[in-house]
């Protein structure tokens, strides 16, 4: 079976913006669809997302955030090159870095680039007759990750509620899939019905389906989100766990950390120190970008005290890119990655990354963007992948439910263990 026809075109993420579909029909006659996300708090290291805004394509409706250059990339330079080749996704990711060798992918588009790389995967697993996540791990049970959870939202995901971005929740105590979402709906529910009796609006839901309540100080919402755990029942620590996505590159100017609902700032030493007084003092088992992306120093120092369980994970740091994952191993910075197929721009080498971190016993969280589509890919990915866990934000909304519901389809239907990394 071979590639018979390939058509690029503009669709609409959760954000209501532009991101790039592919669809890919085959000789026969099968069609595979992929849809790429979006991100938000985007690193400065990640592959390039072309957008229109100096092309020719820029017009004032979507602000220059229309895909078409993309569009026009895949369908005159990458779709010619590709018909008539099987589906093989390392000879076809070949064949578009050959196109576009940059190492950012700027000349295609990163966004341009993973759009086809996905749609090859999902038709390279058709035609192996298998589901996607079977066709990266042909033999043996699947491993469904762990799943991490927004249940507040904050920084650039909510208006800047918080300073930081995420807390999260890890049900590192549960023992399948279906329960630890089962839990972590219940947290979600009553973090909103507590927070509605608080006075604060919880029916309007943030970029990742998260709650965005303002709370006066960091402390202050980590502790709703442990009370709530308590209240029902749920045992903090060996059930359910807090985790945080900082982000703090967001506030972070190159000199000093700004925490501007505290009106407070420090200096990296500083923040080191702040940090390090939060995860002592809460029941956190993971912390995503506690410093700025090229502050490698805090990281590392931040490394040499912290808990030796704690999970400590790069994400704007890593931006899924190989070179800066080995300084992160040589300067033991961190001791787990985040993992996303657009920052890298390629399936084959996403999934090179994220082996690479494995065979260094770095822990693993593939994740989705802020900007999603109702695609379900990701699933698949980090399942086939044997990521230890997954971030696709809250449960609300149709763009991360996809992910959900089809962890739960594979826990239905695949022989399967859930993974149980801490
Ligand atoms: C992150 C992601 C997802 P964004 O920082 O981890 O939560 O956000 O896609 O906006 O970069
Ligand atoms: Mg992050």
């Amino acid at each position: 079976m071979s590639i018979k026809n390939l058509v690029g075109y503009q669709v609409l993420d959760s954000r209501g913006r532009p991101t790039l579909a592919v669809t890919l029909t085959m000789s026969d006659g099968s069609i595979h669809t992929a849809r790429v996300p979006s991100g938000a708090s985007t690193g400065i290291h990640e592959a390039k997302e072309l957008r229109d805004t100096d092309t020719k394509f820029a017009e004032k409706y979507y602000g220059g955030k229309s895909v078409y250059q993309a569009v026009e990339n895949i369908n005159n330079t990458i779709a010619p090159r590709l018909k008539g080749h099987r589906p093989i996704p390392l000879a076809t990711d070949g064949i578009l870095v050959e196109l576009d060798h940059t190492p950012d992918h700027h000349i295609l588009g990163a966004n341009a680039l993973l759009a086809v790389s996905l749609a090859v995967a999902k038709a390279a697993a058709h035609t192996a007759g298998i589901s996607l996540a079977r066709y990266f791990q042909p033999e043996g049970k699947l491993l469904i990750p762990m799943p991490m959870v927004n249940i507040l939202s904050g920084g650039a995901h909510a208006n800047r509620t918080m300073d930081i971005q995420d807390v999260l929740v890890l049900p590192n105590g549960a023992t399948s899939f279906a329960e630890a979402l089962s839990w972590i709906v219940a947290i979600r529910e009553l973090a909103a019905s507590k927070g509605a009796k608080a006075g604060s609006v919880t029916h309007l839901i943030a970029d990742e389906g998260g709650l965005g309540i303002a709370f006066p100080g960091i402390d202050n919402a980590l502790e709703f989100v442990t009370g709530c755990i308590e209240d029902l029942g749920l045992n903090v620590g060996a059930q359910v766990s807090l985790a945080i996505d900082v982000a703090a590159a967001q506030f972070f100017d190159g000199t000093k950390y700004k925490l501007a609902t505290q009106d407070r700032e420090f200096s990296s030493e500083q923040f080191v120190g702040f940090v390090t007084k939060l995860v002592n003092n809460h029941p956190i088992l993971s912390i995503e970008d506690p410093f700025g992306e090229d502050d490698w120093q805090a990281w590392s120092h931040f490394m040499e005290s912290a808990p030796s369980n704690l999970q400590v994970l790069g994400d704007d740091l890593f931006t899924t890119n190989a070179a800066r994952l080995k300084r992160g191993i040589e300067e033991k910075c961190a001791n787990a990655i985040l993992i996303k197929a657009n920052q890298n721009g390629l399936v084959t080498s996403t999934h090179s990354v994220l082996k690479t971190a494995q065979a260094n016993n770095f822990k693993t969280v593939v994740s989705a963007r802020s900007g999603e589509t109702e695609d379900s890919w990701l699933a698949d990915l980090a399942t086939g992948w044997r990521a230890s866990q997954i971030k696709v934000g809250s449960t609300h909304g149709a763009d991360r439910t996809a992910k959900w519901n089809r962890l739960l389809e594979l826990e239905a239907i695949e022989e399967c263990e859930f993974a149980r990394p801490f």
